[in-house]
């Protein structure tokens, strides 16, 4: 009965061992998976637009030759997480209809727009720096579809960060002009990126179940603090500025002082709002009818060759 099928998911999730897709689980815990799946799988498609944006406009072969795999990377990402999201038996086009018509998040970051060539290393060192901080955790997350498909993940956001470090290493290696346009870059998306993290642990309201159940590991604010700690001493390798005048090391508490995000526009871009929230759900829609031939096509590729496999 149900009160049995309770102990025993209770139990393996304090054995730390994983819940899989067939196992009984409470509906609460299925459903706080399925909105957070398709958040992270929709934050990865949508989250391809701000730096596609300069794929056409690398300043060298090998730029673009990276930034391309990079992008792709992360359509593969969704393709990973949308997947996983499937096994809780929701199927994938409804995740689609659902974000393109405003039921279902993505990450605040994306959106804010890409000004110039530096946003796209400052958007890679930053944002996939902090999507890494959150998502390492996330490769022990009780759920064991989502578990595994972070830790590919995990792996690929290291290529994405390190290569946003090496755009901006460039940048800040080379003229007046192209230090002061990494600087401009870095105090735009610093903010954004903090935000990354959700709002403050008081005013989270999913945080505590999911800790119970051990989908996340660490509160909202303890990763926030972790990736600021990791920041600062990349930043003065890189010789740049983090925008915070009240940034500085707290002895006693062994971490780093900074000044919190401005949550409330944080709750305003959430719902959509934000310099490119428009259009990038515009987009998103867009390129969705625009690929509607490639789907019909694979689906009737698909069915000729299940009836020749029959015949
Ligand atoms: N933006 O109670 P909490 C990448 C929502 S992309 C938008 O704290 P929770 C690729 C939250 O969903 C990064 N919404 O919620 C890339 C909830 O809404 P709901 C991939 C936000 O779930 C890189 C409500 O506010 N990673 O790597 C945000 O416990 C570079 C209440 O919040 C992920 O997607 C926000 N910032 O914790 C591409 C992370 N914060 O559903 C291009 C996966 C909160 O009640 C360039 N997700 N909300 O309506 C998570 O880890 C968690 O869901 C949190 C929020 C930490 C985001």
């Amino acid at each position: 009965d149900e009160e049995e099928l309770q102990a025993r998911f209770d139990a393996v999730i304090a054995a730390d061992q994983k819940i899989e897709p067939r196992d009984w689980m409470p509906d609460a815990y299925r459903a706080t998976l399925l909105r957070q799946l398709a958040q992270h799988a929709n934050s990865e498609i949508v989250g391809m637009q701000p730096e596609a944006n300069w794929i056409s406009r690398a300043p060298t072969l090998k730029r673009k030759a990276i930034l391309l795999a990079k992008v792709q990377d992360e359509a593969g990402h969704g393709l990973y997480l949308y997947a996983a999201a499937e096994t809780l038996g929701v199927d994938r086009s409804q995740f689609l209809d659902d974000l393109d018509a405003g039921r279902q998040k993505y990450l605040s970051f994306i959106n804010y727009p890409t000004l110039t060539w530096a946003d796209t290393g400052a958007l890679a060192w930053l944002t996939d720096g902090a999507a890494i901080v959150n998502q390492v955790p996330l490769c022990r997350s009780s759920y064991g579809p989502y578990a595994r498909a972070m830790v590919r993940v995990c792996k690929e956001e290291s290529f994405h960060h390190r290569q946003g470090f090496d755009a901006l290493w460039a940048l800040t290696h080379g003229t007046d002009a192209q230090r002061a346009m990494a600087q401009d870059a870095i105090d735009r998306w610093w903010y954004p990126a903090l935000a990354m993290f959700g709002p403050p642990t008081r005013d989270s309201v999913h945080t505590e179940a999911s800790m119970r159940w051990r989908i996340k590991r660490f509160t909202n604010d303890e990763l926030r603090q972790r990736f600021v700690d990791i920041c600062v001493p990349q930043a003065e390798a890189l010789g740049v500025r983090l925008p915070d005048p009240d940034l500085r090391w707290n002895e006693e508490r062994g971490h780093y002082d900074f000044t919190e995000p401005d949550y409330d526009e944080l709750r305003r871009v959430i719902k959509g709002d934000g310099p490119a929230g428009r259009q990038r759900v515009a987009h998103r829609r867009r390129a969705h009818q625009a690929g509607a031939w490639v789907r019909e096509a694979s689906a009737a590729h698909a069915a000729k060759r299940r009836a020749r496999a029959a015949a």
